[in-house]
C-alpha cells in the first residue's frame, strides 16, 4: 500500500518534469529551425531575385539545384506573382509545393513558415516572398525536414520512461529492506523480549534496539519493572501466605510452594493422553484440549511449575509440530511447560490403550456390570509400551539428581518399577484416577501380581478416596507378599516403602484464567433450545457416566411430573471417546436410540426434552453452559471423583443452580450438600430433578456456597502441593 503510494508519487513527478523537458526542447529545437530556414531563404532570396525579375529561368533552376542538395533540406521551389513554378527541386514534397502558404506571403508580403505531414515525415515549409521595386514579383519556398524533432522527443520520452522503472525498482528494494531491517526486526525483537520477560525468563526489554523504537521501549522498561515488582510481590506474598494454611492455594503460591520445598528439582508427569493435540485440516493445523479429567486436572499444574510432560502423540500432525525428540513447548500460545511425545504403532495402540487399558482395566475397576476382556496379546502390548514410556522418561532424567516424577493412571501401572530399578533415586509416584475395586473383583485379573508390584516400585500410590485406598491395601494383603503397615498406610516390600493416601482431585479454582463472560443465552438458543429450565450434562461419551440412566429419570419426570412438558429441556454433551471399541460404539448407539425414544414419546411442534450434542465443547463453551444450566445432572454409575460436578460448582459465581450428582462418584464425598441420589432409580434421579426445580434459592444458595467453599479449599493447586510434598516427605 506504501510502496505503491510512493511509486505513484514518483511516477507523477517523473511524468512532469519530463513534460517540462521535452516542451522545451520543442520550443529550443522549432526556433533554431526556423532562423535557419529564414537565413537559406534571406541569403537565396538575394541571389536568385535578379534571375526571377530577368526571367531566366535555367539560371533560377541551376541555383535550385545547388542549394537543395544540403543537410535537412528536403526540397527548395521558387515560384512567379502568380505562385506558379519557376524552378522547383526534383524531390520537393508534394504538400509543399502546393502550399497555401505561397499564396499567403505574397499576398502579405512577409514570410511565414508551417510545419506539415509529407510521406508520414513532419516538415517545416518556410516561404518568403521575392520583391523587385517594392513589388511582390515571386515566392521562394524552402522545405526542412523536422522529424529529427518528433525523434528527440521520443527520446526523452523514453530515456525518462527508463530512468523511472530503474528509479522504482531501486525505490522499492529501498522500502523493502528498510521495514525488513529497520522496523520488522527490531520489532520482532522487542515482541521476543516483551515476550520472555512476561514468561518470566528475562527482567529488562532488549536495550539494544533501533533508535526509533528507544521512546517505546524506555516506556515498555518501565511496564517490565512494575511487572517484576508486581511479581516479587505477589510470591512475597504468596510465601507469607504459605505459612497461612486456610488461605487459598494459587498457581503462584503452588509455584512458590515447589521453589521453596523442592529446592528446583524439576517434575516430570508421565500420562497416556496428551494435554495439546495437533491436527491438520485442510492445509491448517490447528491444536485442541482433549476431553478428559486427567488433562483438566494436570495442565494447571504444569502451567503453574514448569517442567517436562511426556504423553502419546495422538493428532495427525503431532509429529509434524514437534523436534526431532518429539518436544515442543505448550500451550501452545503461551509456552510454559515441555511436552514429550511418545509414539506408538497402531498395533501396540490396540493392544496397549482399546485392549488392555480400556477393554480390561477400565470394566474391571468400574462397577458398570460390563465384563473385562483379558487377552495375552494385549498384555504382551501393554508391558511393551510401559517400557516404551519408562525409557523416554530415563532419557530425560538422566542427568538430573532426585526428579520427581508423577505416573498417572492405570495405563502405565508398570511404569513406576520400571523407572525404580533404573533410577532408585528419583521419587515416584502413580495416581489412580479411578476407582480400586474390592480385592475379590481385583482377583479375576490374570496379570494382578504384576500389576500390583508395578504399582508397588512407586514411592507414593494415590487414590481418590480412603475407600479406594483400603481396597488397594486389601488387594496387595491378598495377592502378593509384603508387609501391610496400616498404621502409616504403607506397604514394605524388599525395602522399600510404598506409602498410601487419597488426594481427592480437583480443579484449578481460583485461579482459572478464563474470564468470567455473562452467561450468554445464543450458545442454547442456537440449539433450537428455548425453554424455562435447562438441565446439563456433560460427559465423555462413556459407559461409567450412566447417561441412558439419566435420560429414564427424565423420562420418569415427563411422565410422574407432565408440568415439565414444554418448560425443560435436558442438554446433553456427549464428547466422542475411545472410538476404535465396540462397547464404547455400542453405548453411543444406546444413548441417541433413547434420546430419540424420549423425544418422539413427547416432543411437541415447538419443544423437544432431549438435546444430544455428540460432540466436543472447549471449556470456555462448557463454563457457559455451567452458568445456564438450572441443573447439572452427574449420574455415573461409577466414578473416580468426576471434575464436571466440580466444574458446574466452579461457574456457578452467583451461587444459584443445582447439582444432582451419583452416590457412586468420588465426588459425592467431596460435595455432600449437592442432591446425592442412586442413578440407577430413575424415580431418585426424577424426583431429584424436580426437587432442584423448585428449590427456594435461599436453599439453594446455602447449597451452593457450601460446595464452593470445598471446592476453592481443595482445588488442584492444593492437590498437588499436597501429593508433592507428600512424596518428597517419604
Ligand atoms: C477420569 C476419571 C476423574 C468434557 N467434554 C469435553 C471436555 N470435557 C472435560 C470436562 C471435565 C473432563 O473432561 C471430564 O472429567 P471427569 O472427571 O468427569 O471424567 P474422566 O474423563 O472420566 O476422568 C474421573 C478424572 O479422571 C480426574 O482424576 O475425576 O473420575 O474417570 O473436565 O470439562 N473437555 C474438552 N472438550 C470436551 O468436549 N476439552
Amino acid at each position: 500500500m506504501v510502496t505503491a503510494a510512493v511509486i505513484g508519487a514518483v511516477s507523477l513527478i517523473a511524468a512532469g518534469f519530463t513534460f517540462i523537458q521535452a516542451n522545451q526542447e520543442q520550443v529550443d529545437l522549432t526556433a533554431r529551425l526556423q532562423s535557419r530556414a529564414q537565413l537559406l531563404a534571406d541569403s537565396l532570396a538575394e541571389s536568385i531575385t535578379p534571375s526571377v525579375r530577368n526571367a531566366s529561368t535555367s539560371s533560377v533552376q541551376r541555383i535550385v539545384d545547388k542549394f537543395a542538395t544540403q543537410e535537412r533540406i528536403e526540397g527548395l521551389g521558387v515560384f512567379d506573382a502568380s505562385a506558379s513554378p519557376i524552378a522547383i527541386s526534383r524531390d520537393i514534397p508534394q504538400a509543399a509545393a502546393s502550399s497555401s502558404l505561397i499564396a499567403l506571403v505574397m499576398d502579405e508580403n512577409e514570410s511565414a513558415g508551417a510545419f506539415v505531414l509529407g510521406d508520414g515525415q513532419s516538415m517545416y515549409v518556410f516561404a518568403e516572398p521575392l520583391t523587385s521595386d517594392d513589388r511582390v514579383i515571386g515566392a521562394l519556398v524552402v522545405v526542412q525536414n523536422a522529424q529529427y524533432i518528433q525523434d528527440r522527443l521520443w527520446i526523452i520520452w523514453r530515456d525518462n520512461l527508463v530512468r523511472l522503472l530503474l528509479q522504482i525498482i531501486i525505490v522499492t528494494s529501498a522500502i523493502f529492506v528498510l521495514v525488513r531491517w529497520v522496523f520488522f526486526r527490531p520489532l520482532t525483537r522487542l515482541v521476543d523480549s516483551l515476550k520472555s520477560v512476561r514468561a518470566g525468563v528475562r527482567t529488562e526489554t532488549d536495550g539494544a534496539v533501533h533508535a526509533f523504537l528507544r521512546p517505546l521501549t524506555s516506556e515498555l522498561s518501565k511496564m517490565t519493572s512494575s511487572l517484576r515488582q508486581a511479581r516479587t510481590a505477589a510470591s512475597e506474598e504468596a510465601r507469607l501466605r504459605l505459612q497461612k494454611i486456610d488461605s487459598p492455594w494459587t498457581a503462584e503460591r503452588l509455584r512458590e510452594f515447589i521453589k521453596a520445598y523442592l529446592k528446583d528439582r524439576p517434575i516430570f508427569v508421565v500420562s497416556n493422553a496428551e494435554p495439546y493435540v495437533h491436527t491438520k485440516v485442510r492445509n491448517k493445523i490447528e491444536w485442541s484440549v482433549p476431553a478428559g479429567g486427567v488433562i483438566t486436572a494436570i495442565e494447571p499444574v504444569m502451567e503453574a511449575c514448569g517442567g517436562t510432560w511426556i504423553a502419546c502423540g495422538s493428532g495427525n500432525a503431532d509429529k509434524e509440530t514437534a523436534d526431532k525428540d518429539g518436544k515442543i513447548r505448550v500451550p501452545p500460545d503461551e509456552p510454559k511447560y515441555t511436552l514429550k511425545r511418545v509414539w506408538i504403532t497402531p498395533k501396540e495402540r490396540k493392544g496397549y490403550y482399546d485392549g488392555l487399558s480400556n477393554q480390561a482395566l477400565w470394566p474391571l475397576c468400574h462397577l458398570a456390570h460390563v465384563r473385562p476382556q483379558f487377552r495375552k496379546e494385549d498384555w504382551a502390548e501393554y508391558r511393551k509400551v510401559n517400557v516404551l514410556f519408562a525409557k523416554s522418561l530415563l532419557e530425560e532424567i538422566r542427568h538430573i539428581e532426585r526428579p520427581i516424577i508423577l505416573v498417572q493412571d492405570y495405563h502405565l501401572a508398570l511404569a513406576p518399577a520400571l523407572i525404580k530399578k533404573s533410577r532408585p533415586d528419583a521419587q515416584v509416584a502413580i495416581f489412580w484416577h479411578i476407582p480400586w475395586p474390592s480385592a475379590a473383583q481385583f482377583a479375576i485379573c490374570p496379570w494382578r501380581k504384576e500389576i500390583l508390584e508395578g504399582m508397588l516400585g512407586a514411592d507414593l500410590v494415590g487414590f481418590h478416596t480412603q475407600q479406594y485406598c483400603n481396597n488397594f491395601m486389601d488387594t496387595v494383603a491378598s495377592e502378593i507378599e509384603a508387609r501391610i503397615d496400616y498404621e502409616r498406610f504403607s506397604v514394605f516390600r524388599g525395602g522399600h516403602q510404598s506409602r498410601v493416601e487419597p488426594f481427592p482431585i480437583s480443579i484449578a479454582f481460583p485461579g482459572n484464567a478464563e474470564p468470567d463472560s455473562p452467561a450468554d443465552r445464543s450458545m442454547i438458543e442456537s440449539l433450537g433450545i428455548r425453554t424455562e429450565y435447562l438441565a446439563l450434562g456433560v460427559d465423555r461419551l462413556d459407559y461409567i457416566k450412566g447417561i441412558p440412566e439419566r435420560l429414564r429419570g427424565i423420562e420418569f419426570l415427563l411422565d410422574s411430573h407432565p408440568e415439565y412438558r414444554g418448560k425443560l429441556t435436558f442438554l446433553q454433551i456427549a464428547s466422542p471417546t475411545r472410538g476404535g471399541i465396540e462397547q464404547f460404539q455400542e453405548y453411543a448407539q444406546l444413548v441417541i436410540s433413547e434420546a430419540e425414544r424420549i423425544n418422539t414419546k413427547f416432543a411437541t411442534r415447538d419443544w423437544k426434552p432431549v438435546v444430544l450434542e455428540h460432540r466436543s465443547y472447549s471449556h470456555k463453551e462448557l463454563r457457559v453452559l455451567y452458568q445456564l444450566a438450572n441443573v447439572c445432572l452427574v449420574t455415573s454409575l461409577h466414578d473416580g471423583m468426576n471434575l464436571v460436578a466440580k466444574e458446574y460448582v466452579a461457574a456457578r459465581t452467583e451461587e444459584g443452580g443445582v447439582l444432582v450428582l451419583s452416590h457412586f462418584a468420588g465426588a459425592s464425598r467431596d460435595l455432600p450438600t449437592a442432591l446425592v441420589i442412586n442413578p440407577y432409580s430413575a424415580e431418585e434421579t426424577a424426583e431429584a430433578i424436580h426437587k432442584a426445580l423448585t428449590m427456594p434459592e435461599s436453599e439453594q444458595h446455602r447449597r451452593m456456597k457450601s460446595m464452593r467453599q470445598s471446592v476453592r479449599e481443595y482445588n488442584i493447586y492444593r492437590w498437588s502441593a499436597e501429593i508433592i510434598k507428600t512424596l518428597a516427605g517419604v
